[in-house]
This record gives C-alpha cells, structure tokens and sequence, in this order.
C-alpha cells in the first residue's frame, strides 16, 4: 500500500521468474484454459461448510492484482455469520424487488429473461460465505490525512477477477451478484464512505440438484473476441 515515507525507487532483479519452452508454455495455456472454462456461475449453493482457510488464502491471491501506483485500493469483507447473511439478503431482497417491479426497465428485464433472476436471493443465505468487495476511492494516513488512489474500478476489478478464479481453482462455485444501490453494505460491514461496496460474491459448493442456464454455455468464439495485427 502507500506509504508515506517508502517514496524512493528501489529496484530488485525479478523475484520467481518462469523459464517455460514454447511448448511447456502452450500445455501452461491449455491446462489453465481447461480449468477456467469449467467455472459457471452457480445459483444454487448447499449449506456444506467451506474452511475459512480457503476464503483466507483466496483473498491473498486477489491481493496480488496489480493496482494503480500499487496502492491496492481494495477491501474484501468475507462473512458467514448466519444473522450477517440473513441481513445482507433481506436489504438486497429489497432492492432486487424494486429493480425486478420496473426500476429496471423492459429491456433490462427481457435480457435477463434466459438468465432466470428474479428478486429471491436465496444464495445470500444458503452459501457458507459472502465475500463483499469494496472499492477505495481514497485512502487515509494514520493521521486522518487523505491521498488519492489512481485506476480504482480497474484494480479492484482485477483482483476480483484473481479471486474468482482463486475460488474456483480451489474448486468452489461463486456467483457475482450487485444488488443497486450497495450502500447498505457499508453499515452492515462497518465499513467507511471512502469505500464503495462494488460486488457481493457467494461463495460455496453446488446444491446437489443446481443448474445453471444454458445459455452461459454460449461464449464467443476467439475470433470474435480478438484481433490480431
Ligand atoms: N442485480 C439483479 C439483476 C441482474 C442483473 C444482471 I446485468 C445480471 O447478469 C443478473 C442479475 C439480480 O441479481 O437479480
């Protein structure tokens, strides 16, 4: 994080550095390629305990994102306190009832139609942990003084990604959910202004009888998704 007084440039030769052949290169690719295509976004969670351990050592993992001037501008607040869940999803609930009655308008509700939403969120309560990220819009010194951060939505947006793959490398479902407005977030988790909740993830193992809608099996095929020069 920033620190006021580490403001000198300090180079070190490269820590872990990997010398793969092409080919080991290639296997690297397809083995995490093959691994992260089998990530789906679970609905429908059992109550089957997860080690905060685990929780633990993913949040590490997301705290390894690069980040605007290396500030790290983010917080996760990781809960499976049973009356802390029950809140979460009765304050989401409320919104989501709002956004499903017509906050959302037709077009937002037709698009969401193959997905299979509505306004229960029973995973806020069923799944062992809900991870909530918050975004640093500034930071603050140990005297109160403020100093900005920089690419804030980018870098907690990173690390979010590192997480999510984290929880599934370690063989959990996950599902990113954002009720709007989020600010409840901050009274329920105690957390300050300068911080702006950007995601609620659950965090769990599969209900034996989940499904996940079949159109999250459509991706776009790589020459839709890039382009090369
Ligand atoms: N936050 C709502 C609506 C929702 C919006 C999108 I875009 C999704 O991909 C899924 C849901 C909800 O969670 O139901």
């Amino acid at each position: 994080m920033f620190a006021r007084d580490a403001l000198s440039y300090d180079p070190i030769p490269l820590p872990d550095r990997l010398d793969l052949s092409d080919e080991q290169m290639l296997a690297a690719a397809q083995a995490f390629h093959d691994m992260m295509r089998k990530r789906h976004t679970v609905r429908d969670y059992s109550d089957r305990p997860v080690p905060r351990e685990v929780i633990e050592t993913c949040i590490r993992t997301a705290g390894t994102a690069p980040s605007g001037a290396n500030h790290q501008p983010w917080h996760f607040a990781a809960v499976s306190d049973p009356a802390l869940k029950q809140r979460i999803r009765d304050e989401a609930e409320e919104e989501e009832r709002r956004f499903y009655a017509g906050g959302a308008g037709d077009e937002w509700i037709k698009a969401l139609e193959p997905i299979g939403t509505n306004a229960v969120k029973e995973h806020l309560t069923v799944a062992p942990w809900l991870i909530v990220v918050f975004a640093q819009r500034w930071g603050q010194f140990e005297d109160g003084t403020r100093y900005k951060n920089y690419y804030v939505p980018e870098s907690v947006n990173i690390a979010t990604g590192f997480l999510l793959a984290a929880l599934h490398h370690a063989g959990l479902c996950t599902l990113t959910h954002t009720p709007n407005p989020m600010r409840f977030l901050n009274d329920a988790l105690n957390r300050p202004a300068s911080e702006k909740p950007t995601m609620i993830i659950a965090v769990g193992h599969p209900a034996e009888n989940a499904t996940v809608p079949a159109v999250a099996k459509l991706k776009k095929p790589l020459e839709e998704i890039s382009s090369f020069f």
